[in-house]
């Protein structure tokens, strides 16, 4: 087996609508077969794949009777079973049926709202039967064409009396579950609501139970927003939020691609596994690292495992490449810490009359400071050398 072939041990996992994407898209239908989920199951788990995601609807159609459902999730807890995949995340789908074309939770009609919350409340007690941990909320919907049709801060007040209400249920049922909120700044809306990571960071402060709650970033959401995603998993990491991640590649300035993760920028792509795993220093993410993308829609049920197995091989070539990188000894001189004693205690630690005199007082020479060349250029190229294997 080789050095990047994955195993359970690196928490790999994709969703059901992931590789069981058919290819459809707005302008052709599906180039390939539905695969059943639990052929799903053994597949990913034949890839090297740790861990299977799910929407209710991925699993149990819409609809579906009581004794249906069962029968649906029998079969689909024996899959796990035989494969030995987890289940560590769900959602619900609150964007296909057209009864959400509104919205969801901040839809106008409150038989929407409510309905949202019924249909989110069974796909909690689906995931938590199916031993998920995490909960993702990505509202596709809850945004807007016509923006007269709602004040902007009553969806997000609806949003806060849905989440608040839903934490509540989790609690009231002993759930062992948190909360990962998910952005995007538009598609299918116009303009979705809460737009970014940090729209939903500055959200999640507002909730009762904050605490059960933290964020889902996508790196095609915030790429579609123009902002180094990199930045706003650092700021959820700083923040202790980044509860779960949606791992896919895209080009700037065009719809929800959901590529193959690592197969577009791959200098981000580098930088963003290299923060995730902590070569540089701080801490390591240990959630798992999950791939909300699907294949090309060219490819045939055989690409589609190619696609699968793309994702976790450039995840772990390129935790490979930065650990390299943060090894190298010009790296780690080029990029040390500027210590210097008698400032450095002033910088930190909170305010002090003293400690405003004594930067008042400090000998800064500022012309001296401004001329110094920071090695940028170099530290760059070198780490470009260990992405294209010239320097290891
Ligand atoms: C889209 O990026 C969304 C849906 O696929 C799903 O609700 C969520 C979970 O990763 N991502
Ligand atoms: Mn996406
Ligand atoms: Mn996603």
């Amino acid at each position: 087996m080789d050095a990047f072939e994955p195993t359970p041990r690196d928490q790999f996992s994709f969703g059901l609508w992931t590789v069981g994407n058919p290819g459809r898209d707005p302008f052709g239908e599906p180039t390939r077969a539905v695969v059943n989920p639990t052929r799903l199951v053994a597949k990913l788990a034949e890839c090297g794949a740790w861990g299977v995601n799910l929407h209710d609807n991925d699993l149990v159609p819409f609809g579906a009777s009581a004794t249906e459902r069962d029968q649906i999730v029998g079969e689909f807890k024996a899959a796990l079973e035989d494969s030995g995949m987890v289940v560590p995340m769900a959602t619900t789908n609150l964007f296909s049926h057209p009864v959400f074309k509104d919205g969801a939770y901040t839809a106008n009609d409150p038989k929407v709202r409510a309905f949202a919350l019924r249909k989110t409340m069974d796909a909690i007690d689906l995931g938590v039967e199916l031993g998920a941990k995490m909960f993702v909320f990505w509202g596709g919907r809850e945004g807007t064409e016509a923006d007269a049709c709602r004040d902007p801060r009553s969806a997000v007040a609806r949003m806060r009396d849905a989440i608040d209400f839903l934490c509540e249920y989790v609690k009231d049922n002993g759930y062992d579950l948190r909360f990962a909120l998910e952005a995007k700044p538009n598609e299918p809306r116009c303009d979705i609501y809460l737009a970014t990571t940090g729209h939903m960071l500055h959200f999640i402060s507002t909730l009762k139970n904050e605490e059960m709650v933290g964020v889902n970033p996508e790196v095609a959401h915030e790429s579609m927003a123009g902002l180094s995603f990199t930045h706003g998993v650092a700021q959820a990491m700083e923040a202790g939020k980044l509860f779960h991640i949606d791992l896919n590649a895209q080009r700037i300035g065009r719809y929800d691609q959901d590529l193959r993760f690592g197969s577009e920028d791959t200098k981000q792509a580098f930088l963003l596994v290299r923060l995730l795993e902590g070569t540089g220093g701080g801490g390591r993410y240990t959630g798992p690292r999950h791939f909300d993308a699907h294949a090309y829609r060219t490819e045939d049920e055989q690409g589609v495992w190619d696609f699968a197995r793309g994702c976790m091989r450039t995840y772990k070539i390129l935790a490979a490449r930065a650990a390299a990188f943060d090894a190298d000894s010009e790296v780690r001189a080029l990029i040390a810490d500027i210590r210097d004693e008698t400032l450095d205690p002033l910088l930190g630690g909170g305010y002090s009359a003293e400690k405003a005199a004594a930067l008042r007082a400090a000998d800064i020479d500022i012309d001296v400071v401004a001329r110094r060349g920071l090695g940028y250029e170099r530290l760059d190229q070198i780490m470009m050398e260990h992405l294209l294997g010239a320097r290891s």
